[in-house]
């Protein structure tokens, strides 16, 4: 009758290690507690047993019960609660493991950071500055006059009186200018508002990073360098670069600047229009009145500019045809640039 005992606990014991959902448990439940169950079957079995030997089997007969009871319980709490039961190992393990929802940086901030470090390695500091400005600073000092029809093409957002968002980033160098001696050499990266109808190219609120090097003896020909050197590190050591002749009224002479395109390498396709070129910098000479607005004087000292959009160089890199999703924060979206 022992030996029954402990070979019906084993037997229960693997039963129990095999079942792996409710029903399964049930069906031990009545196999072995049930009307006709295996501990109801010794328990009409007792009767057989010498009467001196009676005592000691029902007690072992009751506290087999009692286990099979607690066991079944606690299997059906961990089945329950969806625990797997690490001793058996009878759970799924080609379920996906739960996973830390770890960040990664939005494409704007790579490409912010990238081009920040590669005129940090070229010797320019990192500044940064408000994004409310005066009329002043937005305009008059960069020589965009009041009245000026050059304003509209800087169509700004006015909060009261003569304060604005900034336009663009240039108002940083000028504070800079106003506040440092020469040599200055500055990168200005930073959030800039513009009141554009929002489609899939513009946003009223974009990114810019602009710089400044201000020394004696400065050249258009150090702004070719600089900007070669910068184009051939972000776009690869075969992009060649252009410059155009433009206007901006804070830089002369100004020039738009081009890239051989990165994707087709100067043959034509569909991302640089079948020209090979891309835009993607404005640059020139600070214009003297701009230098004289930051207390500098024009004839100790020259200096180049330049001044490109985060957004529009994060498009191109990741081929995105839509601004609008650096803006909605859809997680799909976003996590895709690590
Ligand atoms: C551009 C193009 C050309 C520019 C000029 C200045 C300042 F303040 F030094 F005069 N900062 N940035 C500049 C020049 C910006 O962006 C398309």
């Amino acid at each position: 009758m022992e030996d029954k005992l402990i070979n019906l606990k084993k037997a229960f014991d693997e039963d129990i290690a095999n079942s792996s959902s409710r029903e399964n448990l049930e069906s031990i439940k009545i196999k072995y507690l049930g009307r006709k169950g295996a501990v109801t079957q010794v328990f009409k079995e007792l009767g057989q047993v010498p009467a001196d030997k009676k005592p000691v089997i029902g007690q072992k007969i009751n506290q087999l019960k009692g286990e099979i009871s607690q066991s079944l319980e606690a299997k059906e709490k961990e089945l329950e609660n969806g625990q797997i039961s690490g001793s058996t190992g009878n759970f799924d393990i080609s379920l996906p493991a739960i996973t830390k929802d770890v960040g990664s940086p939005h494409p704007l901030t790579i490409v912010k950071d990238e081009v920040c470090s590669l005129f940090v390695e070229m010797g320019f500091k990192i500044v940064e500055g408000p994004e409310i400005e005066t009329e002043h600073y937005n305009f008059e000092a960069l020589n965009i006059p009041l009245e000026h029809p050059s304003r509209e093409s800087f169509d700004t957002f006015y909060i009261k009186d003569k304060f604005l968002l900034r336009s663009h980033t240039s108002p940083v160098q000028i504070r800079v200018m106003e506040k440092e001696e020469p040599p200055v050499q500055i990168i200005v990266p930073g959030k800039v508002y513009r009141p554009d109808a929002v489609d899939a190219s513009h946003s009223y609120m974009f990114h810019q990073i602009e710089g400044l090097l201000v020394d004696k003896g400065i050249t258009f020909a150090h702004l070719k360098g600089v900007l070669s050197v910068f184009t051939k590190k972000l776009f690869g050591e075969k992009t060649k670069t252009r410059f155009r002749p433009s206007f901006f009224p804070f830089t002369e002479p100004s020039a738009e600047v081009d890239v051989s395109c990165f994707i087709c390498g100067g043959t034509g396709c569909s991302v640089c229009g079948q020209s090979g070129w891309i835009e993607i910098l404005g640059a020139g000479m600070v214009h003297p009145k701009v230098l004289k607005a930051g207390e500098i004087d024009s004839k100790e000292y020259s200096g180049f500019a330049f001044g490109m959009g985060v957004d529009r160089i994060a498009m191109l890199k990741y081929g995105i045809n839509d601004i609008r999703l650096f803006y909605e924060n859809d997680l799909r979206f976003t996590k895709q640039f690590s």
